[in-house]
């Protein structure tokens, strides 16, 4: 189909840019690190989000080495970065489940000099779908490399809770759905409530997603969520920006 040849095309025309959005410590209000997000900068359609092309992606078996480019550019990018701040990196469904991840994440460790504390791997929990064998050692073979490992979206998929039994994850990253009205109904209120505890119980640090305004950042704070991420601090922005973001928010 024509997104099938446009995004092989793109990639071996070197199309594909990554930017990176702040991860806010709320005690401090610095800057503790950046979620690497993959854009497409289309010569005649201008930026697509990869919420439009990762699934088509994913079904031409492109994700695996687009995804492995990601994760040596921003490797290599985040050994530039000041010694404590932190890099995520989203892995894709296909990505996680191909044999050879494990490999692909120590090379691009070795390639950049990063040391393995400062990366985060973000899984969602549809990735995970099933607590297979399979799943679990994937998992705990990359925590072996002294990496972290993070639920996104979290309590927007089925089995997170489960989850969360079986694998010592070591963030939580509360869904963009339920922190944009925490401080306007009810219900978001007491799932992002909830959440937050169960961070604070189980010792996991908790992210909120997609925060707009200085009312959900003060709710949030109040709440005892650990980190912040949104507009309010800023969008993702590209690598030239981020020697100004941390001496914004440094
Ligand atoms: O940045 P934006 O809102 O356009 O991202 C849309 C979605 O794409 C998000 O769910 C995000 O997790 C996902 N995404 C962004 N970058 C990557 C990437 O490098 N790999 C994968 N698998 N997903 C990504
Ligand atoms: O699923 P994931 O968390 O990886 O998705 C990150 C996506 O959320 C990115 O596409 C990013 O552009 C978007 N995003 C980040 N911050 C905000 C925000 O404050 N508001 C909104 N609406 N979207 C955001
Ligand atoms: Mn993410
Ligand atoms: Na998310």
């Amino acid at each position: 189909r024509d997104m099938e040849h446009d995004l092989r095309r793109a990639f071996a025309q070197s199309e594909f840019e990554l930017h990176y959005q702040p991860l806010v410590d709320v005690a401090t209000n610095a800057i503790a690190g950046f979620e690497c997000l993959l854009r497409w900068r289309h010569p005649d359609k201008g930026m697509i989000s990869p919420a439009d092309f990762i699934p088509v992606a994913e079904d031409i078996g492109l994700i695996v080495p687009l995804g492995e480019w990601v994760l040596r550019e921003a490797c290599h990018e985040a050994a530039k970065w000041p010694d404590g701040i932190k890099l995520a990196v989203n892995l894709s469904a296909a990505q996680f489940r191909s044999r050879n991840l494990v490999q692909v994440v120590v090379q691009a460790l070795a390639q950049s000099a990063l040391a393995p504390e400062r990366l985060e791997l973000e899984i969602t929990e549809s990735i995970l779908l099933a607590e297979t064998e399979a799943n679990l050692a994937t998992l705990h073979q990359l925590r072996r490399l002294g990496i972290r490992i993070s639920m996104d979206d979290f309590g927007t998929g089925y089995s997170s809770l489960s989850y969360l039994r079986s694998f010592p994850f070591d963030k939580i990253k509360i869904d963009r759905s339920f922190v944009k009205d925490v401080t306007q109904r009810s219900d978001c209120v007491a799932i992002v409530r909830a959440i937050s505890g169960l961070g604070r119980s189980l010792n996991i640090t908790t992210t909120a997603e997609g925060v707009e305004t200085a009312e959900q950042l003060d709710w949030l704070r109040a709440e005892g969520c650990n980190q912040v991420q949104g507009f309010l601090f800023s969008a993702a922005r590209p690598p030239s920006e981020i020697a100004d973001l941390l001496a914004r928010f440094g």
